[in-house]
């Protein structure tokens, strides 16, 4: 007899309440698969386009050793894109699609790749929040339904603690330096506080995706969630180094724990994402010239395979 649609579903969605991993020749709804390559394909651009706001420091390094970890640094990225799309491919769509819809603007990168990198201290900030605040994301992500992407996250999750570690070394030594250093590192957290908060996506009730993607555990906690989880931790280590946050209304709540913060510019928000924000058309620029710069290399990669005839 014919398993009818409906049974499927419950099958998955049982194997999901068991923690069973779903794989990629695996029976899943469309509206799953939708989601995941959505946010997969989502995923690999932004760590693609977040090249490029710190890889622009490469050859302004100030020593041997600060430059030697931040190409280790841009070059995982570029890795953690490759995996990225990788993931999404044994979910039917194509590297080539995928890229595509990017350069077209039909696709999504996250908004923090969107601001300047004015100083030596925003790569260290951005090591030290914007990789902090991935990691908060995809430590939950390793723990996804998806067994390709789960597996991708862990990995992934390994290289950015490492990034996370060198952003915050960085910042530490110049909060404690000299008083310009202190106040390059005060001026690189004033600029990017708030753009790492909107990198967990809007509150939850504006989160349209959030019901289907918890529902079968892509996302196991929600956006606000993973916020304040990133505030309470974050907070403390820059109060430590007397650095201050760009928040008038941040105060400690005693009974729920919780730093709460003041309102969030939304309006702000979905401008970069739209792509109106600082540096949208740069970063789409620079994505268009480097595939087109690429094209030979495609073209000689398909020669090679197909005199190889795999
Ligand atoms: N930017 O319904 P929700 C990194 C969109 S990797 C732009 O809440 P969802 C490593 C969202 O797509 C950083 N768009 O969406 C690195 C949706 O639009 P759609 C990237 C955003 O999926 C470090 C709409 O708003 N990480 O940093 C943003 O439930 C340093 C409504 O939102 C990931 O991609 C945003 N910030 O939750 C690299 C992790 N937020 O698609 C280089 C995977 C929301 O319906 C240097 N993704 N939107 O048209 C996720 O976990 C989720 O997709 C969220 C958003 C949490 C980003």
């Amino acid at each position: 007899m014919e398993t009818s649609d409906a049974d499927k579903l419950a099958q998955f969605e049982a194997r999901i309440a068991r923690g069973e991993k779903i794989e990629p020749g695996d029976w899943m709804p469309e509206g799953y698969r939708r989601q995941l390559i959505r946010m997969i394909g989502q995923h690999a651009h932004s760590e693609i386009v977040g090249m490029l706001p710190e890889g622009a420091w490469i050859t302004a390094a100030p020593t041997l050793r600060r430059k030697l970890v931040l190409i280790a640094k841009v070059q995982d990225e570029a890795g953690h894109g490759q995996y990225l799309y990788h993931a999404a491919e044994t979910l039917g769509v194509s590297r080539e699609h995928m890229v595509d819809e990017l350069l077209a603007g039909k696709a999504k990168y996250s908004s923090i790749f969107n601001y300047p990198t004015l100083t030596w201290a925003d790569v260290g900030m951005i090591g030290w929040l914007v990789d902090g605040a991935a990691i908060k994301n995809q430590t939950m992500l390793a723990q996804c339904s998806y067994g390709p992407y789960s597996r991708a996250m862990v990995r992934i999750c390994a290289e950015e603690t490492f990034h996370f570690k060198q952003g915050k070394e960085m910042i530490s030594i110049y909060a404690q330096g000299t008083p310009l250093q202190r106040e390059m590192a005060q001026d690189a957290l004033n600029r990017w506080w708030w753009p790492s908060l909107m990198m967990f996506g809007p509150h939850d009730s504006d989160s349209a995706n959030t019901p289907t993607l918890t529902r079968w555990g892509i996302k196991t906690r929600s956006n606000d969630e993973l916020r304040q989880k990133f505030i309470n931790e974050m907070v403390p280590e820059f109060h430590a180094l007397d650095l201050s946050i760009p928040d008038p209304d941040l105060r400690y709540d005693e009974a729920s724990g919780n730093w709460l913060i003041g309102p969030i510019d939304w309006d702000h928000f979905w401008q970069v994402v739209k792509g109106n924000g600082p540096m949208n058309k740069e970063r789409m620029a620079a994505r268009r010239k480097a595939h087109e710069d690429g094209q030979w290399v495609r073209e000689a990669l398909a020669a090679y395979a197909e005199r190889l005839n795999v």
